[in-house]
């Protein structure tokens, strides 16, 4: 398989961790992607122009983070981050798709800050600084609940808090919310979490 990615993405590094948690790692060969380069062939295998996107070793590309992911835990034994229907795998696809909205909210507002400034939107940037705070704000709601078993929800949840910190590092987001960090402490620190730091690509 071939992952095409970007050592800066947040929604790359959810299916890196996965890969890792779930012994895949190996199996993936990763592929840089400049998603900014005009010149890019990736629209061919994702016509979004995102990554991540992943080739299976049939040919077949698949996007986005959360299918990638779904299918990569499809490949292997152990024990599966998307839980058998039922409560767990509601709470799960939940909790990841309350992380990638912030992510979601969160880059829309890093990408508008990139404008030139006369084209910026204040009210915009701060619409989406209000979303990424009022989910950040549920998840410290709900920060005791995230002990347990790893599921996609957790991985989704420690990307979005490790890309927050990378992103917007003035913006304090532990700050009034000392049960999502003291979970976060405990999280970053698996070897996945480690190994996955998001740097600018080169
Ligand atoms: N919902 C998608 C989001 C993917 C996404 O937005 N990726 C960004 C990189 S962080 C990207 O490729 N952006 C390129 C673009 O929008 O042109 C997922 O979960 O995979």
């Amino acid at each position: 398989m071939k992952l095409r990615y970007s050592s800066a993405s947040p929604y790359v590094r959810k299916v890196i961790v996965l890969a890792i948690e779930t012994g895949l790692d190996g199996r993936i060969e990763r592929v840089p992607t400049d998603v900014r380069d005009p010149s890019t062939d990736l629209p061919g295998d994702n016509p979004l122009g995102k990554v991540p996107t992943l080739i299976t070793d049939g040919g077949e590309a698949l996007y986005d983070s959360p299918v990638i992911c779904e299918f990569l835990d499809t490949l292997h034994d152990g024990l599966k981050v998307f839980p058998p229907p039922g409560g767990a795998r509601w709470t799960a696809l939940r909790r990841q798709a309350l992380a990638d909205g912030v992510l979601d909210a969160g880059i829309a507002r890093r990408l508008e800050a990139l404008r030139p400034e006369k084209e910026r939107s204040a009210s915009w940037s701060a619409k989406q600084a209000t979303v990424v705070n009022r989910g950040l704000d549920a998840l410290e709601d709900e920060a005791v609940g995230l002990d347990g078993p790893l599921t996609i929800g957790h991985i989704a949840v420690g990307c979005a808090l490790g890309w927050l910190q990378f992103r917007f590092p003035d913006d304090h987001w532990r700050d009034g919310r000392p049960a999502l960090a003291g979970w976060y402490e405990v999280f970053s620190g698996r070897r996945s979490m480690r190994e996955t730091e998001p740097t600018n690509p080169s």
